[in-house]
């Protein structure tokens, strides 16, 4: 409760330590660092493009023209993102060989709500060095930019595409987003299709409405974990927003790392609150 709510490092390594199924839910704060705008928080995009009207399923359907410049552009950006220091600290406590303030037996996944790869991108730089041994889970539970869907209901094929535009009509229409327009109407036949039946093709994410990825998985961590991080997240957006009350609930500790104050953020064990790229690497390292 908020009462006992603790900033102490030290206390939090301890309880850290001490610790045998922790996991990680994370948002866009965690890919902040590296270059990547939020949704809602300062700075966050979607302060110019209003959310509710580019993430659903029915934005989509009224204007894919629209929605594929604001993911053309996400993707251009996260393409050429790399890791930072947060993403990296989580990898590390990834791989058992690797762990410092973590039981050796203690459990540890990431959940993200991350569409930017960027946490696969750190695990595979720190795996370059070290063997991938009893590797912890990593759900990316909104989906992946670069999966591109398709739209027919009997064909439904999802293909994992990091071209460079996705498709010609979309070249170089990154900068006009980035400067604040989203207005070319490009005809749907220009628009991303699938190599399969043709059909018109979407970003594979997961939308308002939709299904998030891998929810049994994920129900099952929450359920055992002792520990939650709550990482760069407004906690705002349900699933994910209810995990840490989920832990709390039977018994377990919530640590949050954020910039700001965030949803629920008084009821944590622990805030720290700061970067999360120089936060996290303190708290894990
Ligand atoms: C830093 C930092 C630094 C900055 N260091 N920190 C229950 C109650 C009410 C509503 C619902 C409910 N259950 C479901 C709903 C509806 C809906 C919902 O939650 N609506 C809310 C708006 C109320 N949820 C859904 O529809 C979800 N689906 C679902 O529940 O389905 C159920 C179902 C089950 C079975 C069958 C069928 C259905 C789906 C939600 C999908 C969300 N999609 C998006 C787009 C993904 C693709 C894309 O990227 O474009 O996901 S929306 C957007 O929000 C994106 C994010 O992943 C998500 C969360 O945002 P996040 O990560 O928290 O970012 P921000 O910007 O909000 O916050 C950033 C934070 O970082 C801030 O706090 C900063 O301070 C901080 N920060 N720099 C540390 N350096
Ligand atoms: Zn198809």
């Amino acid at each position: 409760g908020a009462q006992t709510q603790s900033t102490n490092m030290a206390e939090f390594q301890q309880l850290l330590r001490s610790s045998k199924n922790i996991i990680a839910v994370c948002g866009a704060g965690l890919s902040a660092a590296s270059g990547i705008p939020t949704f809602r928080g300062a700075g966050g995009m979607w302060r110019k493009y209003d959310a509710m009207s580019l993430a659903t399923p029915e934005a989509f359907a009224q204007n894919p023209s629209l929605v594929w410049q604001f993911y053309h552009y996400r993707r251009e950006s996260a393409g050429k993102a790399e890791p930072n220091a947060a993403h990296t600290a989580l990898a590390l406590l990834s791989i058992p060989s690797q762990r410092k303030g973590v039981a050796p037996d203690a459990t540890f996944s990431i959940i993200t709500q991350n569409v930017d790869g960027l946490s696969v991108k750190a695990m595979d730089k720190v795996l370059e060095k070290h063997s991938n041994k009893g590797l912890s889970p990593l759900m990316e539970m909104h989906g992946r930019i670069f999966d591109v869907q398709c739209t027919s209901k009997w064909c439904k094929r999802v293909e994992y595409n990091t071209s460079s535009p996705i498709c010609p009509a979309l070249a170089g229409t990154e900068d006009a987003v980035a400067a604040g327009s989203l207005d070319l109407d490009i005809p749907v036949a220009d628009l991303p299709r699938c190599s399969k039946c043709k059909a018109l093709a979407r970003p594979g994410v997961v939308w308002f409405g939709e299904q998030p990825k891998e929810l049994d998985t994920i129900a099952k961590l929450v359920k055992a974990a002792d520990l939650c991080l709550v990482v760069g997240t407004s906690s705002t957006v349900y699933p994910a927003a209810q995990y840490a009350e989920m832990v709390q609930e039977h018994g377990g500790k919530v640590a949050v790392f954020n910039l700001e104050r965030s949803a629920g953020d008084t009821e944590a064990d622990f805030l720290f609150l700061g970067p999360c790229e120089k936060t996290l690497p303190e708290a894990l390292g």
